[in-house]
């Protein structure tokens, strides 16, 4: 069977480029796997979408021998299945689980809250009050991270699935000059996204959007 992800036709512009089925796109154009995206309706997804994945968001993927939801779990999953995304050693392979996982506890959270102050929420009292310290938090992570990452080009030395996962997350920041006081983190962001596969997966989120622009 043909592996499938679900995506989105058409979402407004702030999000275009940053919907999380790119996670798995990138994974899978790493991995050299064809895939085809099911597209839906961000506004009407259709109540059967929601067999697929429970809280009715993308990405959700299937493959004919598994049917997943959550992008960190699809990740996993493809990362355990091609040596393009992770060792092929059981300790390689748990090392790559952690750092996805650490993107996405880790870092991910703190940077969501500041996409809800600064985005979704932008201009309400209280976020005027939890900002700063969402800011000092994320400080606090980013300051470690680029202190692991040292002059290292990826995380564990070779890209895997977790530079992928931990780009994504990183490149939320991009709206913002956090990241850019940590020299050797700006650098791998650009390494990463620099990538073919990346490249290959932003276009392929992307075109869809073009092609449904509302009038
Ligand atoms: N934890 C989920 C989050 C998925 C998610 O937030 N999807 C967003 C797009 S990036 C979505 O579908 N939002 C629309 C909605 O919630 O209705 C994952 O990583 O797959």
């Amino acid at each position: 069977m043909t592996v499938e992800v679900s995506a989105y036709k058409w979402v407004p512009d702030f999000a275009q480029g940053f919907v999380r089925d790119l996670r798995v796109r990138w994974a899978l154009e790493e991995a050299g796997v064809p895939y085809r995206a099911d597209l839906i309706d961000v506004m009407n997804k259709g109540a059967a979408y929601s067999d697929w994945q429970p809280f009715a968001q993308v990405p959700a993927y299937r493959d004919g021998e598994v049917e997943m939801f959550e992008s960190g779990a699809i990740v996993i999953y493809l990362a355990g299945k091609h040596e393009a995304l992770a060792p092929r050693d059981g300790a390689g392979q748990a090392r790559v689980i952690t750092w996805v996982l650490a993107a996405l506890n880790s870092i991910e959270i703190h940077v969501a809250q500041l996409g809800a102050i600064d985005v979704f929420h932008a201009g309400e009292a209280w976020t005027k009050e939890r900002r700063p310290q969402v800011i000092a938090d994320i400080t606090q992570r980013l300051q470690q991270l680029s202190d692991w990452l040292g002059d290292k080009p990826y995380l564990e030395g070779r890209f895997t699935a977790g530079d992928l996962m931990m780009a994504t997350v990183l490149r939320e920041l991009d709206r913002t000059e956090l990241l850019s006081k940590y020299a050797n983190l700006d650098a791998y962001l650009d390494r990463c996204t620099a990538r073919p596969a990346f490249k290959r997966a932003m276009d392929a989120q992307l075109q869809p959007f073009r092609e449904n622009e509302p009038a």
